[in-house]
């Protein structure tokens, strides 16, 4: 799909790039350092038009029912205060990026950027209908982000050059992008906004 021209009623939605998911940090997302580039990208071309941008963070209690040491599946991530639950330094937000934290009740987990969150209230104060979303990781908290998107009526762009996946089993990855497809997601890259 190509030339496909931001207009009003567009929005960014990043999802979770935190120290953590990234390459040395608490639950690595493989390559997840590589989309970082590539968001300053859309980050930009969102900005230049004044289009709004959302960021989620995972953020999380010490003790998280989600950690390992609590029962959960994932090692300890995300701890609200820590620098692993920091976006990195070389993301270029805009000042007026509106954020997003989830996951921050001890005993539930939240994939999900939209799970006991304002974003969809946020999205439709500002008369937001596109979401183009991508962030970490494909196979968690895109794909639940996504799927909250399609259920509540958004029109989902999905960044498939700006996502990366954490494939505990392989493929996780790759099927997660099926699905999201299948399910009404539209996959795109960068140059089909900037050709
Ligand atoms: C995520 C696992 C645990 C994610 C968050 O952001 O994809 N994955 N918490
Ligand atoms: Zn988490």
């Amino acid at each position: 799909m190509a030339d496909l021209l931001l207009s009003r009623g567009d929005a960014l939605v990043i999802v979770d790039v935190q120290r953590d998911f990234l390459p040395g940090g608490a639950l690595a997302v493989p390559g997840g350092n590589e989309i970082i580039p590539i968001l300053n990208l859309y980050i930009q071309a969102f900005a230049q038009r004044s289009l709004p941008v959302w960021i989620s963070q995972d953020c999380h209690p010490p003790h998280h029912c989600s950690f390992i040491p609590e029962g959960g599946s994932w090692p300890p991530h995300c701890i609200a205060g820590t620098p692993g639950s920091q976006s990195p330094s070389d993301l270029k937000l805009p000042p007026e990026a509106l954020l997003i934290l989830k996951g921050q009740q001890k005993n539930q987990d939240a994939y999900s950027a939209f799970q006991g969150t304002a974003l969809a209230q946020q999205l439709q104060a500002r008369q937001v209908e596109t979401l183009f979303v991508g962030g970490l990781a494909t196979d968690y908290c895109v794909l639940n982000t996504v799927q909250d998107a399609i259920k509540l009526g958004f029109r989902v762009l999905l960044l498939t050059d700006a996502i990366r996946a954490v494939n505990r089993t392989p493929e996780d990855g790759d099927r997660a992008e099926a699905a999201m497809i299948e399910q009404g997601a539209i996959p795109i890259t960068y140059l089909d906004i900037d050709p």
